[in-house]
């Protein structure tokens, strides 16, 4: 058993969903898990006796023009390293939680380890301003071990900041008992999509890199030789000039805008293809939520995107903004009903082999294991 301390952005993402159900599943393994974040991670639902939260307190004492949050944040760290005898501090990204964690290990008289997980943005978006670049590669570098969530993500990361640190690739992963397609007529029937309608769905925080324009423009091909629907899910910056987009078009009526939903594997479950034209992606989550589901994707060749997607046998793998391309692909595969079906089928048998929840957390494990015995 070991004493795992667990920070990420508890608010929404994929980092906030990997870190928590991973805290979760090595609670489930025999773990002691200690989250410290700022609120409680929205996906922490589930009651364990072994699953601690330590929230971050802000002062809003006046003379702080800003309240000092990371610093608040190295403070409860070291307190908790202190307190709870923590074996190791497994953070999520590197900005600012690695740099805080350092701070931590350096404040606490306990001994820890720190695990820094990157999951995209931080290096992507972050890397780039150069204010950030050396804090990011200092955190990266004086950790105790970094993950990254794809290959190419590593390739990113050491290109950008110009580092040797030894990054493991360890994919993201599904909780298996939610993401699973469930028959559900009823559902679509609530969404009055009519039986012989068939069903695309998008899911994303709609910023900008998400390039929401091209799924509405691939959907608008496809719906004008097929009876489609498109499922638009989630909300951000994107939104209105989507909504502006959509009316141009004249798709009010063929695109359902569904912002933040808690059940996404219910609509997974409603739907046959899904659409992801990214051009930013160190992995892309909801393509692996899809093939859980069965439902192959359409997805770009950004990032980590090709790692997940294999193309031509779970999905179709296209160039960042050929709505061309995705649309014959999708007018394809929807007017094939053998081989949808066999791309679904393909889809999960891909998210069981390759991204199992119970195989990333033993590779998480035995991280944590060789960290330890160092
Ligand atoms: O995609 C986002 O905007 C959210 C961001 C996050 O913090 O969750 O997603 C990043 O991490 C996910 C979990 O590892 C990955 O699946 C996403 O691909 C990655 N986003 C980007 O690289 C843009």
């Amino acid at each position: 058993m070991k004493k795992i301390g667990i920070t990420c952005y508890p608010t929404v993402g994929g980092s906030g969903v990997i870190a928590t159900e991973l805290g979760m599943l090595l609670a489930e393994a025999g773990h002691e898990i200690h989250f410290i974040s700022s609120s409680l991670p929205f996906r922490l639902d589930r009651i364990h006796p072994s699953i601690f939260y330590h929230e971050v307190e802000l002062s809003h004492y006046p003379v702080f023009q800003y309240p000092p949050y990371d610093l608040a944040l190295a403070s409860k760290m070291a307190e908790v390293i202190d307190r709870e005898k923590l074996d190791i501090l497994h953070v999520h990204y590197a900005m600012p939680h690695a740099i805080c964690a350092i701070l931590a290990r350096n404040i606490a008289q306990h001994d820890v380890k720190i695990v820094t997980t990157l999951h995209g943005t931080d290096i992507t978006v972050l890397g780039i301003e150069k204010t950030f670049a050396k804090m990011i590669k200092y955190g990266i570098e004086a950790s105790d071990a970094v993950t990254a969530v794809s290959k190419s993500l590593v390739n990113q990361t050491q290109d950008m900041l110009q580092t040797e640190k030894d990054i493991s690739v360890i994919y993201n992963f599904v909780n298996e008992k939610e993401y699973q397609k469930r028959e559900n007529d009823a559902l679509k029937q609530k969404f009055h999509i009519k039986e012989h309608e068939q069903v695309i769905i998008h899911i994303s925080n709609f910023r900008k890199v998400k390039r929401i324009d091209d799924v509405i423009k691939t959907f608008d091909i496809i719906q004008e030789q097929l009876p489609v629907k498109l499922l638009l899910v989630g909300d951000g910056p994107e939104y209105t000039e989507m909504t502006k987009l959509v009316q141009q078009l004249g798709l009010e009526d063929k695109v359902l805008f569904l912002g933040k939903q808690k059940n996404v594997s219910e609509l997974l479950s409603i739907s046959d293809l899904m659409l992801l034209m990214s051009e930013k992606e160190s992995f892309g989550l909801v393509l692996l939520e899809a093939m859980a589901c069965e439902v192959p994707c359409i997805a770009t060749n950004a990032g980590g995107i090709p790692e997940v997607v294999e193309d031509g046998k779970t999905g179709c793998i296209v160039d960042v903004g050929d709505t061309k391309q995705a649309a014959d692909f999708a007018l394809r595969l929807l007017r094939n009903p053998q081989q949808l079906e066999s791309f679904s089928l393909a889809a999960s048998a891909r998210a069981d082999q390759l991204f199992h929840s119970n195989e990333i957390v033993r590779q998480y494990e035995r991280l944590y294991d060789d960290l330890l015995l160092n």
